[in-house]
């Protein structure tokens, strides 16, 4: 039987819930054991829909998840456990904007008390020797650059650029899980 965990992350046009919007939705399935996917990298895009309410009543109507048998609303669902970098913004996020929107849902499960989640930015912090300045997720793995470009794209309508973003950080992520399963295997103090 395969452990399943979803990579998730979103692109947003800034850092606050309360006034900038979600721009993007990218999750993907990944073999909890071995790192390698198990499905294509989901991205949703606001730009496809009308209005941020439309984009996110139907990412979250979308996003299902067969979980070894059983079919599962993933944004909704604690099970399986979400992988990422900083969770707890997704998390904020999506509530926030699921409240401002009027969107009538259960509680937002991607990360929280007593909702499992894998979040490696623990990890990075470690890699940087203990500092969380300069442990971005582009600091120490392959991704080529932070985030701070993307709401600009956004306003010039570049989609390609923050798809070819996404996509990149995805790649770059799963790739630092992978590695880190393989160097972590034998640890032992
Ligand atoms: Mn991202």
């Amino acid at each position: 039987m395969v452990e399943k965990l979803i990579y998730l992350d979103f692109e947003t046009t800034g850092l606050n819930p309360e006034v900038d919007k979600l721009l993007t939705v990218q999750w993907q399935e990944i073999d909890a054991n071995t790192g390698i996917k198990l499905s294509e990298l989901y991205v949703f895009k606001l730009w496809d829909y009308d209005n941020e309410k439309q984009f996110i009543e139907d990412v979250i109507k979308k996003s299902i998840v067969d979980d070894n048998g059983k079919r599962k609303m993933l944004f909704l669902s604690w099970w399986p456990a979400k992988l990422g970098y900083n969770l707890f913004f997704e998390q904020n996020f999506l509530e926030k904007r699921i409240e401002i929107n009027n969107i009538e849902f259960e509680d937002v499960c991607i990360m929280g008390y007593s909702v499992p989640a894998l979040d490696l930015k623990t990890v990075g912090v470690l890699i940087n020797g203990g500092s969380f300045k300069g442990a971005a997720l582009d600091d120490i793995s392959s991704k080529q650059t932070g985030g701070q470009d993307v709401p600009l794209w956004y306003e010039n309508k570049e989609y390609e650029k923050i798809v070819e973003y996404v996509k990149d950080e995805t790649v770059a992520f799963v790739d630092l899980y992978k590695k880190l399963l393989e160097h972590m295997q034998d640890f032992r103090i």
